[in-house]
């Protein structure tokens, strides 16, 4: 079938093809730079463990050592994805040059500049987060500990990447996202809950008290329900995130990873549920397998679920901010990144071929068996030619023809990082 034939089998059903391509083209997603490493950074020991309760499971060869090799890789996923990538970086990958090597609660827009230079050459945007995790600072809380002088160290840290953040959207004109999540948590039942949960409050209030203009850095707050080794208690629960983000609208946005809540409740119906109160949220989107394991984002039920609320909502039009937060490191980490960027692409383009006026009419006049009936039958429409033009006009490969790249770059360049 030809992309002709598969656009009048859409308008056939109320659907203009042609308008989803353009308006998915423009749709900023940001690309994290940490599967490329395994959550590693450079800033700090190599091989120091990640903590912080996640964690990256595997060893498959060819992982990105050092800045040069890391942007290399993320030139190589560049051109295997369409649309409009936008970096994503954690403060643990600042780069420093000839000994310039800064602790994370002195780090500069400087030690930025390789990346502010990456993303001009390739018109790219760029997010940001601070890194509370995977330090030496972590006792093992961060901006909820007990000792004030732990406190203060990760507080500046949060400040730090304010300005940070400040000066990426000034060089880049491009808003950035700087997203706050900290692992902060116990792995048994706790005598205090809330005192540590006060602690991160002021903290946050004290981050947020270093000057930027809302409408170009907006900071986030990710909640979590559990890690690993703190099972028991973490201090930005989704509660905690939602009411600090909810009493401070002005000045920061909540953010929900889907990896983050109990396995039975869905981030796609979270989506409108705070939409109804929120003119902007973020979202981290990962396949959780049980638990917060981070696996790779696939084309499945939810993520077109939550791709559908995005684009029903008026998510496109500025109120959702959509990020990925994977890591695997147990197969050829290009392809997972390429893999699961294409996936969010695939389910927001998917979403985007929806009629949904006509659904909501079915819904409005309670024809439930009709509605039904519908949704089941857009599932098997050829959404796979409309996907492959899509990539053509964004001059990306379609499917079927990206993956022997993939060989290739293994053989030539990842094989050779022994
Ligand atoms: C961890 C959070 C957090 C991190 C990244 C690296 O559970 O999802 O967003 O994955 O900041
Ligand atoms: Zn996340």
């Amino acid at each position: 079938m030809s992309y002709a034939e598969a656009k009048s089998k859409y308008a056939a059903c109320g659907v203009d093809a042609e308008a989803a391509l353009e308006r998915l083209k423009a749709v900023p997603v940001s690309l994290h730079c940490w599967q490329g490493d395994d959550v590693r950074g450079f800033d700090t020991d190599p091989g120091k463990p990640l903590t912080g309760g996640i964690q990256t499971t595997g060893n498959y060869p060819g992982r990105a050592r050092t800045p040069q090799e890391l942007m290399a890789d993320l030139d190589e996923v560049l051109k295997l994805i369409p649309g409009t990538p936008k970096m994503n970086l954690h403060a643990s990958y600042a780069i420093f040059e000839n000994g310039d090597w800064a602790d994370r609660d002195r780090l500069e827009p400087r030690h930025f500049q390789r990346w502010v230079d990456f993303c001009k050459q390739r018109g790219l945007g760029c997010d940001f987060n601070p890194t509370f995790f995977s330090h030496p600072k972590c006792d093992p809380l961060t901006l909820s500990s007990p000792h004030a002088e732990t406190r203060r160290f990760w507080i500046e840290h949060g400040k730090a990447s304010i300005r940070i953040s400040n000066y990426l959207a000034e060089q880049l004109g491009k808003p950035v996202v700087m997203n706050i999540w900290t692992g902060d948590g116990f792995k048994d039942i706790p005598a205090d809950r809330m005192g540590p949960r006060l602690r991160y409050r002021e903290s946050i209030d004290e981050i947020l008290s270093e000057p930027y203009d809302f409408a170009k850095v907006k900071p986030c707050i990710e909640s979590k329900v559990f890690g690993i080794g703190v099972e028991a208690y973490t201090v930005g629960s989704a509660e905690f995130a939602l009411s600090y983000a909810a009493m401070n609208r002005d000045k920061c946005i909540p953010l929900m990873d889907n990896g983050h809540y109990h396995p039975t409740e869905v981030v796609s119906d979270k989506i409108p549920a705070l939409l109804a109160f929120f003119p902007e949220i973020a979202l981290h989107v990962t396949r959780p397998i049980r638990w917060d394991s981070d696996h790779v984002v696939l084309f499945d039920d939810e993520t077109r679920e939550i791709a559908r609320e995005i684009v029903r909502c008026g998510g496109l039009e500025g109120r959702v901010n959509i990020a990925l937060d994977y890591f695997d490191a147990s197969i050829n980490r290009i392809s997972a990144w390429v893999t699961g960027y294409r996936n969010v692409q695939k389910a927001l383009l998917f979403a985007l071929l929806q009629p949904n006026a006509e659904l909501k009419q079915l819904q409005d006049s309670s024809n439930f068996t009709k509605l039904m009936a519908v949704q089941e039958e857009l599932k098997t429409l050829p959404f796979g030619e409309i996907w492959d033009e899509y990539c053509r006009r964004c001059g990306k490969p379609t499917d079927g023809t990206w993956y022997p790249e993939i060989e290739r770059y293994e053989r030539e360049v990842l094989e050779a990082r022994v």
